[in-house]
């Protein structure tokens, strides 16, 4: 076993070494600044974590760690057209720097890639990681089309927030772990309990970043702070918020989202002080750590040595610190 960095920069290396081959020269452009302006590389790391907690090489996950990451950007690409959002990692996004069809093509493009890439997989192998791959993306377009049709409704509630975060964001990571489960060939049992504590700690990821969304810091965020308030998100803090405020609180957040304001920056400001003072800001702190324990509970039934389940839990840990 080594340490996370270590896994981290042993993936980036591979990433940019493979980052030439498949691309539609065309989309060469959008795809290679994508995928190297940076980010946490958390989901990748995750692959190739979880194949040696299960006993094979790391080195035998990287195709897959190498889908899960391309699949992820070609996620954030569309994302960010469906959330008209102008900042990905510090720099424009992708929309932002070319177009809208360019964006919605080399996302496109990045997702065949991602699944060639489990070409380099046999037999069974290939056909567990295949099928696990294309449900997935399915569940992430599924969880991504309620994210968008939330902004219009007025009537979600908190179970079916927490279950369009677990279609989106969270199935990803659980299925990253999953992943390199497969690849080591560990038991249907031990697959289905990494993918648990995935569900879990993928749940409490988006959680956090959308209390970060609005309460990060601008210049470290690398995102728009306040993009979700902009575009009416009805995330936890806004469903919370309503739930808790007092009349007047409640009023003035159902007229803020109800309307487009003039002066984006206002509302922004307003929306957060009421998620601070109904108590929802510290409502969210809570769930994302009861999200978190909830994964470290997953870990406690699967029977693993003490040290290796120590790794992931310092990346749980590591992930509820994260400022970005
Ligand atoms: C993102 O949710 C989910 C997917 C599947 C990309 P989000 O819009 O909150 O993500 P971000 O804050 O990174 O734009
Ligand atoms: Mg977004
Ligand atoms: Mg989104
Ligand atoms: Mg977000």
């Amino acid at each position: 076993m080594h340490t996370i960095e270590y896994y981290r920069k042993e993936f980036i290396g591979y990433l940019e070494q493979k980052t030439e081959t498949k691309q539609p020269k065309n989309l060469y452009e959008p795809i290679t600044y994508i995928l190297s302006l940076g980010g946490k590389r958390l989901r990748p790391v995750l692959t190739l974590l979880s194949a040696e907690i299960f006993g094979t090489d790391y080195k035998n996950a990287m195709d897959a760690a190498l889908a899960v990451e391309v699949f992820h950007n070609f996620s954030l690409v569309h994302d960010d057209i469906m959330d008209d959002a102008p900042l990905r990692r510090g720099k424009p996004t992708v929309h932002e720097k070319w177009d809208v069809n360019t964006g919605i093509l080399s996302g496109d493009a990045m997702l065949i890639n991602a699944y060639q890439l489990f070409e380099n997989y046999r037999g069974e192998t290939f056909r567990h990681l295949a099928k696990l791959f294309s449900k997935t993306a399915i569940e992430v377009c599924e969880g991504q089309q309620y994210d968008v049709d939330f902004e219009t409704r007025d009537d979600v509630t908190v179970p079916e927030y927490l279950k369009m975060i677990e279609y989106k964001t969270a199935v990803l990571v659980a299925a990253a772990l999953k992943m390199g489960a497969i690849i080591a060939n560990a038991s249907e049992n031990e697959q289905e309990k990494i993918y648990d504590f995935g569900l879990n700690l993928g749940i409490a990821f988006q959680l956090q970043d959308d209390y970060l969304d609005a309460f990060g810091d601008p210049k470290t965020f690398g995102k728009q702070v306040g993009g979700d308030i902009i575009v009416n998100k009805k995330t936890y803090l806004y469903l919370k918020a309503l739930e808790l405020g007092t009349q007047r609180q409640r009023k003035e957040l159902l007229d803020l989202f109800s309307l487009s304001p003039k002066d984006p920056s206002a509302k922004v400001a307003n929306v957060k002080d009421i998620f601070l003072e109904s108590g929802s800001a510290d409502l969210t702190q809570n769930k994302i750590e009861h999200y978190t324990e909830k994964a470290f509970k997953v870990l406690q039934d699967l029977k693993l040595p003490d040290e290796k389940k120590a790794l992931l839990k310092t990346f749980g840990k590591n992930l509820m610190r994260r400022k970005v």
